[in-house]
């Protein structure tokens, strides 16, 4: 017996041959002598298959299935004009006939019914993009020998601040869920070299925007011996090898959702590279203005931070991404290095991919000044006793290091061109969602 792949296989090389397929009633018509249905596959293939009605009376749509019969050629036939003239049926799951999802519903149906919305082709392929950029990601530490590693989740320290920190209860004790695995690459490149890790990051955002959520997956990478140029370096490859790849691979998926790949062809390094205060003239000269908490409007001005409005207005006409670098350092969390050529200047550098996607990455040089740390740590209102481990790594032996946090839902958002982030991760959350 041949079992189809539907995506796999030349239906032409099997016309007229006996084959079985296993999957899903996406579609269903029901006629007086037979019934025609779309069977889905479990890699989202689908196949008309004709089934005399007396023996299709109890299916339903998604009820789960084995069909086998005569592969056939008909033009009429959805999905390349092939079908398969049913002789044998067997049934595993007859559905309920209320199956939440059709073809047209809101987005908040489809965020209630995730767990079966993931059936949708527009959710399988955002999952099967998802899963090369992520492929490629590794590939790309892999060739360039950087160590893959794991840290924990649950911690004692925040890294990004401690307004967005999840406290959880720890037998007797509270801890954290981590916002970043930044400062245990740090311990780890003192014996390991360059190392990289995914995980799971918790922010506690209270803000509803497109491109924030309460857990995402963070891909950060931190090296010894490197300065900010070589980490621009290493970003810009690692972004490249990820989009090229990706549309290779993809490119029928990406057409799917109406990505225009000329775009994203066009990505290779070097990105250009433009400074805080250079920005900050760009977007006066364009009127740009803040809200400010009370609901003020006034001209953004040196020293406030960049937003999601911002970063769209600046990258929106660029086809490539851009380093923003030389952020004063009053808006930087404690690790950033400080320049010494620059009094008040961070070397760090935020990625913002174009078209409006903003804000990918972020990373830069570590400060090695325990006083300098200590002070900022107070700064931020948080406890320096709960750094004391990551201050070891500056009292013994410390070294010049580098590195940089990338979001891949963003990731996912800019390549596959999905203006809300939910829609990045299968079963997403955020402040209002945490099930299903
Ligand atoms: P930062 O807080 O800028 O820096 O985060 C790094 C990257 O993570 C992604 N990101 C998010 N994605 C979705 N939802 C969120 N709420 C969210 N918050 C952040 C973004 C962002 O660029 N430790 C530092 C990085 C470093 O210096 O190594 C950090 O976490 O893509």
């Amino acid at each position: 017996m041949i079992h189809l792949r539907c995506n796999d296989v030349k239906y032409a090389d099997y016309i007229g041959k006996e084959v079985t397929v296993r999957g899903w009633v996406h579609r269903l018509r029901k006629q007086k002598e037979n019934t025609f249905m779309l069977i889905r596959d479990d890699r989202g293939g689908v196949i008309q298959c004709v089934l005399a009605t007396e023996k299709a009376l109890t299916l339903t749509i998604e009820s789960c299935l084995e069909v086998t019969g005569k592969l056939q050629q008909d033009s009429r036939a959805p999905e390349g004009g092939y079908e398969i003239r049913a002789t044998d049926l067997k049934i595993y799951g007859v559905a309920k006939v209320d199956y939440p999802i059709g073809e047209y519903q809101s987005e908040d149906l489809l965020l209630d019914n995730r767990h079966l919305a993931v059936r949708t082709r527009r959710m399988s392929t955002i999952a099967k993009i998802r899963a090369s950029i992520l492929k490629y990601a590794r590939q790309w530490f892999i060739e360039n020998n950087w160590l893959e590693v794991n840290v924990p989740v649950i911690v004692k320290d925040a890294v990004e601040g401690g307004s967005t920190l999840f406290k959880v209860r720890y037998f007797d004790d509270d801890a954290y869920l981590s916002q970043s695995a930044q400062l245990y690459l740090e311990a780890m490149v003192f014996s390991l070299g360059p190392v990289w890790s995914v995980t799971e990051s918790f922010r506690a955002e209270k803000s509803r925007t497109v491109r924030h959520l309460a857990e995402f997956t963070h891909m950060e990478a931190e090296a010894p011996w490197i300065i900010l140029d070589d980490l621009l370096r290493i970003q810009e490859q690692l972004i490249s090898h990820i989009v090229q790849n990706t549309v290779n691979e993809n490119s029928a998926d990406l057409g799917y959702l109406k990505r225009d790949l000329s775009d994203l062809k066009s990505i290779e390094p070097p990105f250009d590279k433009l400074s805080y205060e250079k920005v900050i003239e760009i977007l006066r000269s364009k009127d740009f203005v803040i809200i400010e908490d009370n609901g003020n409007e006034r001209k953004i001005e040196w020293g406030d931070d960049l937003n999601v409005d911002s970063e769209r207005e600046l990258t929106r006409n660029r086809s490539r991404p851009i380093f923003v670098v030389d952020f004063p350092i009053s808006l930087k969390p404690f690790y950033v290095k400080e320049d010494h050529e620059k009094e008040g200047i961070g070397l760090s550098a935020d990625m913002l991919a174009p078209r409006g996607f903003g804000e990918i990455s972020s990373g830069g040089e570590r400060e090695n000044d325990i006083t300098s740390i200590t002070k900022r740590i107070e700064k931020e209102s948080l406890d320096p006793k709960a750094y004391d481990w990551y201050l070891d790594l500056r009292r013994y032996g410390s070294v010049p290091h580098a590195g940089f946090g990338m979001g891949i839902e963003r990731l996912v958002r800019w390549i596959a061109n999905l203006q809300d982030i939910k829609d990045t991760v299968l079963f997403p959350r955020t402040m209002s969602r945490v099930r299903p």
